[in-house]
């Protein structure tokens, strides 16, 4: 392909127009969490598919589910369907997902239990996501953007070492106080797995790349600067070399104040909002920084209507002066009407700011 060709076909892209700072007519649209149990022909699916894991090693399915939304809404990209925990899982760390209570794995607590973990066999591991990838690149609208993701180490590490959520992390914030020596070792084999995987996922076909820091929340400046921007800017260093324009956003939740530091520290191209960053804040210290996204609370998606209506016209204007992409605060929840989704999208997609 040319290189004309490729700013083409790149420039169909609202999203990649966007992350290249280019100004569009109105923000694209996409929703974390877009594939999942709010779809019945997703619950219809995951029914057939065996486990949540088997579901994510299922290229045929996972393409099928990752599409779905996409058959009912005219969003401007499409989210690989994976989980953040396929990397402690291509580790060899056992992970299983119990139903209705998430993941659970088998609890890692020192430096010594590193040593059963290895990067060798990451790639061939994963390969089937890579196939999920490569099937989608073919099947997607010109138009729409292909997102893939990891967990950012932080937050995967907290899974790795708590064995499940948990609402403070204190088992990875213990040992990481405890013995940072030895954390740091669990956390530079999370980046150097999270390099290798997001490096395929980009040859595979992934062209936008997103980086989950669910459990970015109250940290002490002195750690979130170590295990959460530290390894965030090796990826980004690291994903730069091999693969120059390839967008990362990252989405520290909970980070608050700490964004803007954030953003210069790790060099994202750009920054998801959780629901609790104070809009005004965020035009005046995040948006001159980066294009912003999200920001909508999932339970006024859930809730519909006028709240709904009156939630996202207020975003839409708050940032209409920047870069902005359209998008929730956090993942869309079970209990949302696929209808409410339809009207949200109709919404953006009809804007005239
Ligand atoms: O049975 C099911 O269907 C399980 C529900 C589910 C789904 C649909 C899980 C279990 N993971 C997923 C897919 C998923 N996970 C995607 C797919 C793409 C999309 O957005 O459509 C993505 C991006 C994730 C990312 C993910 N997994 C995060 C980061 C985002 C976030 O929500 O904060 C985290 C923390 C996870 C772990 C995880 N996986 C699943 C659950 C229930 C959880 C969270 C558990 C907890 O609260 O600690």
């Amino acid at each position: 392909m040319s290189a004309s060709q490729q700013t083409l076909e790149r420039s169909n892209k609202r999203l990649l127009k966007v992350l290249e700072k280019s100004v569009v007519e109105r923000p694209p649209i996409w929703l974390m969490r877009q594939a999942g149990r709010y779809l019945p022909e997703y619950r219809e699916v995951r029914k057939g598919a065996g486990s949540f894991l088997e579901l994510c090693y299922n290229p045929k399915l996972a393409a099928e589910v990752t599409l779905q939304p996409l058959r009912r809404f005219n969003l401007d990209a499409a989210i690989l369907f994976a989980d953040i925990l396929l990397i402690p899982d291509a580790l060899g760390q056992k992970v299983s997902f119990q139903e209705g209570e998430g993941p659970v794995l088998e609890c890692i607590s020192s430096e010594a239990e590193l040593a059963a973990l290895s990067l060798d066999n990451i790639s061939g591991h994963l390969a089937p996501v890579f196939e999920t990838l490569d099937r989608l690149k073919s099947e997607l609208p010109d138009h729409v953007a292909l997102i893939g993701f990891a967990g950012s180490p932080w937050t995967v590490a907290t899974y790795m070492v708590g064995g499940r959520g948990s609402p403070d992390q204190r088992a990875a914030r213990i040992w990481a106080a405890r013995d940072p020596a030895g954390f740091q070792s669990l956390i530079n084999l999370v980046v150097d797995a999270t390099v290798i995987y997001l490096r395929e996922q980009v040859d595979a076909g992934a062209e936008v790349l997103q980086l989950f820091d669910s459990w970015a929340a109250n940290m002490p400046t002195a750690e979130f600067e170590r295990w959460v921007i530290a390894p965030t800017k090796q990826i980004v260093a690291a994903l730069g070399k091999s693969h120059p324009g390839v967008p990362i956003i990252g989405f520290p939740r909970g980070a608050g104040p700490a964004i803007p530091g954030y953003i210069q520290g790790t060099g994202v191209a750009a920054v998801g909002l959780d629901t609790g960053v104070p809009r005004d804040w965020a035009v005046e210290h995040v948006q001159p920084l980066c294009p912003v996204q999200g920001n909508l609370d999932p339970f006024a998606l859930v809730a519909g209507g006028e709240a709904l209506e009156r939630e996202a016209r207020a975003i839409l204007e708050s940032f209409k002066g920047g870069g902005h992409i359209f998008n929730l605060g956090h993942g869309i929840v079970p209990e949302t009407p696929p209808e409410h989704v339809a009207d949200l999208v109709d919404l953006v997609t009809s804007w005239q700011g």
